[in-house]
């Protein structure tokens, strides 16, 4: 980072970056965090017994501070699982069909911002640079500056960005929009969906674009660009020199050596597509019965946001599909499906892509997916394996080689699940190389680096009359 100024991390949860299970991202924001003996501020994942929210905690680790913030039951049914899960995440999916918007929800999503941000502005020194991560924060910046903080502030969305009109349909987008523009910088995972960024703002706030990603609104500057982010290569490959994974390893090739596994890695969310991925693996069965007593999806589903309805309905769906596939088509000694519904020790995954000989990632949507870059990270270079990929995933935009599918077409994925696992060594590596060579380019670190260089070269604003 070029400013010598503290880093401020905000997102929903805080994660520990000294512990292994934090994961790649915790990892690159625990380092950039180091560097400037930073902190990171969000919700502890405790519902306090209290009415109100608001008891904080604070804690180190290493030179990063980490301060926490405990909710009340009403504003976590409001602002995590409400607003934030009902409403947001299924409408950036572009599922408007199951986003609710109940009224309830956007007043606890706005006092829990609030409520963030009166917290924060307390702990902030003049020349912070704060970065604010995710859709649970989207009006942070705002609700800062009515405070009158006049740093620079970031704002990176992990999932994806729609189309005007669907982002049209959230009832009151205008505060979106507003709320984007109190940001510096706006970064999201595609260049589709900056371009859906620059085309809401311009349709609905007439804002002027200033070129470069800037763009004028509401008496305010905002440069929106993407970002995508990637994963820690270095971190996979010590975790696959583990005991753990070795161990499964070994386990795994014992078991499995004489077929062809293929493997699925998700949290058990609809934006995953996982029914469509069953199907089409079912397809598989019936029009190439060569996989019969061969080809075997494991698939992990880690539970998720179980207190909504939707993934109660999807969690039984799925377990209707597996029991369905193997009666119909299982042995004695062979079921096509291992599926999983529990967390999955990140230790552990390693051993899994190693051993899978086609990896299948295939969301109806999904903001940039890291299962992809971790499986193709992990192959043996010699003897790849063959990642098939949804072409709506953000992922796709970057990772040309792989087998990009179109998850609703589910012929046509059993098809290209059929072309993976049949496909010549020669192409196998040929692919692989490219997407590795990619993957190993355009890391985690690279992508919070360039993000915070780029935030720190926004010239300082005088905030903020509008
Ligand atoms: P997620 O939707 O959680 O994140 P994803 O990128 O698929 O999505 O996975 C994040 C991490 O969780 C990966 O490191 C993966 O290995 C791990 N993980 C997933 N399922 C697991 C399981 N069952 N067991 C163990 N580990 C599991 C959001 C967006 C994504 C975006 C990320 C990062 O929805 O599109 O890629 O943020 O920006």
């Amino acid at each position: 980072m070029s400013s010598s100024g503290r880093l401020v991390i905000v997102s929903n949860r805080v994660g520990d970056p000294r512990k292994a299970a934090a994961g790649g991202l915790a990892v690159a924001l625990g380092d950039a965090l180091a560097k400037s003996g930073g902190l990171w501020f969000g919700w502890s994942g405790k519902v306090s017994e209290d009415r109100a929210s608001g008891e904080v905690h604070r804690s180190r680790s290493g030179p990063v501070e980490l301060v926490t913030m405990d909710l009340s039951q009403a504003d976590h049914d409001t602002y995590y699982a409400g607003y934030s899960n009902q409403a947001l995440w299924p409408a950036l999916h572009y599922r408007l069909d199951l986003a609710d918007f109940a009224a309830g929800f956007f007043s606890g999503y706005q006092r829990v911002n609030r409520l963030f941000a009166h917290k924060l502005a307390a702990m902030l020194r003049p020349d912070d640079v704060i970065w604010v991560h995710d859709y649970h924060l989207i009006p942070l910046a705002d609700e800062l500056r009515a405070l009158g903080c006049r740093q620079r502030i970031g704002f990176f969305l992990h999932i994806p960005l729609p189309p005007p009109p669907i982002l049209a349909a959230i009832p009151g987008h205008k505060w979106l929009m507003r709320s984007f523009f109190a940001y510096d910088l706006v970064g999201l995972q595609t260049r589709s969906d900056a371009d859906h960024f620059a085309r809401f703002v311009q349709e609905e706030a007439g804002a002027t674009a200033l070129g470069d990603g800037g763009f004028e609104a509401l008496g305010r500057r905002v440069i929106a660009r993407p970002f995508p982010i990637g994963i820690d290569v270095a971190e996979f490959q010590r975790l696959a020199g583990s005991n753990d994974s070795r161990q499964t390893e070994a386990m795994l090739k014992k078991q499995y050596g004489h077929r062809q596994l293929l493997v699925g890695i998700d949290r058990l969310d609809y934006s995953k597509g996982l029914p469509h991925r069953f199907r089409a693996f079912r397809e598989l069965l019936a029009n190439y019965p060569e996989n019969l007593n061969s080809a075997t999806l494991i698939q992990i589903a880690s539970p998720t946001r179980e207190s909504v309805s939707a993934y109660e309905e999807l969690r039984r769906e799925l377990e209707g599909l597996a029991g369905e596939i193997n009666g119909a088509h299982g042995e004695l000694d062979w079921m096509p499906i291992r599926y999983l519904h529990r967390t999955w020790a990140r230790r552990r995954l390693p051993a899994l892509y190693r051993c899978a000989r086609v990896a299948l990632v295939t969301p109806l949507r999904d903001g940039m997916n890291l299962v992809g870059k971790e499986y193709v990270a992990m192959q043996d270079e010699a003897d790849p394996g063959v990642l098939v990929l949804s072409r709506f995933a953000g992922a796709a935009e970057q990772m040309r080689q792989a087998l990009l599918v179109n998850p609703y077409d589910i012929p046509a994925t059993a098809q290209a699940i059929q072309r993976a696992l049949r496909m010549p060594l020669a192409e196998r590596q040929e692919r692989h190389a490219a997407l590795l060579a990619h993957i190993r380019e355009h890391d985690v670190h690279e992508w919070s680096r360039t993000f915070l260089d780029t935030l720190s070269a926004v010239e300082m604003r005088t905030h903020q009359a509008a």
